[in-house]
């Protein structure tokens, strides 16, 4: 290979740490809530932990017509288990939400499983 070459492959590579870069900073980080269980009736204290970022995003896998994602607005609504008007609700089982900066409250909206457990909060930095 020439210096012209080895050049290139210089460039090429630069290229590809840029793109990688860009992308891991306008995405951000990708956590899958419960881990290999998914999104289900789990203790998430452990999940909770984690250092979240405004831009980082949570990806929940789950059975559709078992359960549902719904993004609620209030830790009222977190607490008394409430989907109010405008709450946005996500059912295909495989919903990859962007964290805002603040808290971020996500519960199941089937009867019965919020309130027995099935429900997120996290903070995002
Ligand atoms: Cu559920």
């Amino acid at each position: 290979m020439g210096s012209h070459g080895r050049g290139s492959a210089v460039l090429l590579l630069m290229f590809f740490v840029l793109i990688n870069f860009q992308w891991r900073s306008v995405e951000g980080r990708v956590y899958k809530v419960g881990g290999s269980q998914g999104w289900g009736f789990l203790s998430y204290q452990k999940f909770s932990s984690v250092k979240y970022k405004a831009g980082d995003s949570l990806l929940f896998i789950y059975p559709r017509y078992i359960h549902d994602v719904a993004q609620v607005g209030s830790l009222k609504d977190y607490t008394n288990c409430v989907v109010s008007k405008g709450a946005k609700r996500y059912t295909s089982g495989k919903d990859k939400i962007d964290l805002k900066k603040g808290w971020n409250y996500f519960i199941c909206s089937v009867p019965g499983h919020c309130s027995s457990g099935m429900k997120l909060k996290v903070q995002a930095f």
